[in-house]
């Protein structure tokens, strides 16, 4: 009978001591379980820095914008700069506009990386004298041939205007329109009309010029504002900007120049819809004797 009491004595000491034990396990638990809510906090700071990657993607654009207000400035001054040591005369080049569809230039703050409106007209583009509007009547071919609304061939005939009927609507995804000079030309300017009924912001904008049809060799890149390589063109640092009856201006001349026959635009949608739209493209320069 002791026997049998020590046993239980045992048994219930035993149970106790596992209590025990479980309860102080239970405690160390208890305090992983409060390093937790330490954890969370963490992760709670983890999301914010979720969160940084599109405040990183701003700091970015940031980084981007730096070189803008730099290319604006030199625009305004080697252009002029750099002809008047060749005595060349510079003239204002007379760009046709469109009559405007929306007063001002309301921001789309969800955009990144965009472009502020001038809040004015733009200023006179000074050129060569004797440029002219190489790009009037020229062949258009194009990534989506058969378009959904309007014919490739409007890109260049003259008509700038907003209205339904005076734009083609390629499809969706990143397409492409070039543009035949037909002869290889030195190209100053380049003026690009998408759609401005509404001010919408065209993505992954990207202008290239070659003399090689196929776009294979000898292409060089003169804008591109694809900031996180979407169209898989590179990275580029030129900045989104909102469509408007000016068209967005590409200066040239501040590059140099260059030549060629053929002109490329890029373009992958926009704020409002996932088509591409052209209304009208300029190129201004001279045909290479
Ligand atoms: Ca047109
Ligand atoms: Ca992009």
């Amino acid at each position: 009978m002791m026997k049998k009491w020590d046993s239980i004595r045992r048994v219930v000491f035993v149970a106790a001591v596992a209590a025990m034990l479980c309860v102080g396990l239970s405690c160390t638990k208890e305090k992983p379980n409060a390093q937790p809510p330490a954890a969370p906090q963490p992760p709670a700071a983890a999301q914010p820095a979720e969160v940084k990657p599109p405040a990183a993607q701003p700091a970015a654009p940031a980084a981007a914008e730096a070189p803008k207000p730099a290319e604006a400035a030199p625009a305004a001054a080697p252009a002029p700069a750099a002809q008047p040591a060749a005595g060349v005369k510079m003239v204002p080049v007379d760009f046709q506009l469109p009559k405007p569809m929306f007063v001002g230039t309301p921001q789309e703050t969800k955009v990144e990386n965009l472009e502020k409106p001038l809040g004015h007209a733009r200023p006179p583009f000074l050129a060569p004298e004797g440029t002219v509007l190489l790009s009037k009547g020229k062949p258009v071919s194009a990534s989506d041939e058969e378009p959904i609304i309007g014919e490739i061939e409007m890109i260049t005939d003259g008509d700038k205007e907003a209205a339904d009927g005076s734009y083609v609507e390629l499809g969706p995804f990143v397409q492409h329109v070039t543009i035949d000079l037909e002869k290889q030309s030195e190209i100053y300017a380049i003026v690009v009309w998408h759609y401005h009924k509404q001010p919408r912001v065209y993505f992954d904008v990207v202008v290239q010029l070659s003399n090689d049809k196929d776009f294979i060799t000898d292409v060089k890149t003169v804008f591109n504002n694809d900031i996180d390589n979407s169209a898989g063109l590179g990275i580029g640092k030129d900045m989104h900007y909102t469509e408007t009856n000016e068209g967005k201006l590409i200066d040239l001349l501040s590059q140099g120049s260059p030549k060629a026959r053929y002109v490329r635009l890029y373009s992958n949608g926009n704020t409002s819809n996932d088509l591409n739209h052209y209304i009208e493209v300029d190129v201004y320069g001279k045909p290479v004797e």
